[in-house]
């Protein structure tokens, strides 16, 4: 075996299982929120916070609970490995063991260690009353075993800590305690090694959660920001990372979903740049359960921030030999084309694309699934998982609505959800958008589709 393969297979023995998606949210079977995404030797790795349904000794139910924090990784943004817990409120020494308030975490390399800052109530001890620390966790690996500090920083609180490495090497801690903070770190990535900076500039309204980054020279300090109702994220620029810097405006707008955080980071990979954040997908009437996702993010020449908007497509190409979850979708018929949860008891089984018509309609209803890879092979046969009472017809095309017919499939009116397989009509090879359509029928429900 090759050194890549064997460092890749140790990576996935040592990962506890938990189902990871291609598309958004992307990570399933558990909430994340607040998510630090970096590349480590051209891996990705994704720091979020883990929330939880509150348990019996947190009286708080209707608060964020949060106990530890798991690490993901990815070489290509699709296939997720979950390397389980590297740190819990009940083994650092100096976090409250009942807090439940581990909140938005980051990590980052430095002299051939990894260092994972994370903030959490202190435990009342000996000159320490309580109040929040921003604790430090160190490891050879980007996914542990990370050894935490005995004490965390000392002279700063707060919340929110994002760990930038300059070009130079040097590190810069930004955080939110009394406002946005920035200051220096020494070289042993303990310690402050300047006075904390204060960001300003910012229109009224509360911040938090700050991700700091630099491109083309320019530093960028990016932050939460309630500007109405919700948190949106926005930014500024500045030439030095201790500032002064100006407000840029926003890149993405308050949810739709009704969750009133948000928190994000910035990777750039292969030449795309991407931000990860978070929403409520899973947990639409409890919006301290969320979720992370991913879109593709772009810069103006100025080096301004485009807006992102949120999609449930996600990133990255999808083979067609694995489920594609077609409710996921890029685009849809403006009209009579829904996504529902298939079990609303268990949000994490996903979602179902619901087509219906009426009698007096004629308008075709559809849905669309962007980069699905069909490979360099024949595909011989299409799987739809399907459920019609009253039955109906779905066509699947490939490229447009009026693109080459993959596979028809004749939906029998059944009471239960059931597998329907046909012989490819016209295979296709590379990578496609996938169309799907309801050609007859008056309601289809469709939960992914697979080539084989
Ligand atoms: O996840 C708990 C808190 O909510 C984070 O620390 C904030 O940034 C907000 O996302």
């Amino acid at each position: 075996m090759k050194l890549k393969t064997i460092a890749i297979f140790l990576i996935a023995a040592c990962a506890a299982t938990v189902s990871l998606s291609a598309q958004n949210p992307i990570i399933k079977g558990q909430f994340s929120a607040d998510p630090s995404a970096h590349v480590f030797n051209g891996r990705v790795y994704v720091y979020p916070s883990h929330d939880i349904p509150a348990p019996a000794d947190y009286a708080r139910k209707d608060w964020f609970c949060m106990a530890d924090y798991h690490v993901y990784s990815s070489d290509n943004l699709v296939d997720w490995v979950d390397h389980g817990v590297i740190v819990d409120q009940w083994s650092v020494p100096w976090v409250n063991a009942a807090g439940y308030s581990m909140w938005a975490p980051d990590c980052n390399y430095h002299n051939g260690k990894y260092y994972f800052y994370f903030p959490a109530p202190q435990k009342p001890r000996e000159g320490v009353r309580g109040g929040n620390g921003i604790g430090v966790a160190i490891s050879d690996t980007p996914y542990g075993p990370f050894i935490p500090e005995e004490q965390p920083i000392q002279g700063i609180g707060g919340i929110d800590p994002c760990i930038f490495i300059d070009d130079d090497g040097t590190p810069y801690l930004a955080w939110s305690g009394r406002g946005l903070q920035v200051a220096r770190l020494k070289d042993n990535m303990l310690e402050l090694d300047s006075e904390p900076v204060t960001i300003s500039g910012i229109p009224r309204g509360m911040t938090e959660g700050p991700f700091l980054f630099k491109r083309n020279g320019k530093y960028y300090y990016t932050f939460p920001w309630v500007e109405d109702a919700r948190e949106t994220l926005a930014y500024c620029m500045a030439d030095n990372p201790l500032g002064p810097y100006e407000f840029k405006g926003k890149f993405m707008e308050q949810s739709e979903t009704i969750c009133w955080t948000n928190h994000h980071s910035f990777i750039e990979l292969d030449g795309q740049w991407y931000l990860f954040y978070h929403h409520n997908d899973y947990s639409p009437y409890f919006d301290k359960n969320r979720s992370v996702c991913i879109d593709y993010l772009y810069f103006n020449p100025d080096g301004t921030i485009q807006m992102v908007t949120p999609t449930l497509r996600g990133v990255g190409t999808t083979k067609a030999t694995s489920l594609i979850q077609i409710d996921r979708y890029s685009n849809k018929s403006e009209q009579y084309v829904a996504v529902d949860f298939l079990n609303s008891e268990y949000t994490f089984d996903g979602w179902k694309a619901i087509l219906w018509n009426t009698t007096q309609e004629t308008e075709p209803r559809w849905i669309s699934y962007d980069r699905v890879d069909f490979g360099q092979n024949k595909l011989n046969t299409a799987t739809i998982r399907v459920h019609s009472l009253a039955g109906g017809k779905i066509e699947l095309r490939a490229d447009a609505l009026d693109g080459p017919v993959l596979a028809s499939f004749n939906v029998p009116g059944e009471a239960v959800w059931a597998e329907r397989t046909v012989q490819v009509s016209e295979s296709v090879r590379g990578v496609h958008n996938l169309y799907l359509l309801m050609t007859d029928g008056n309601h289809v429900e469709v939960d992914w589709v697979n080539f084989k």
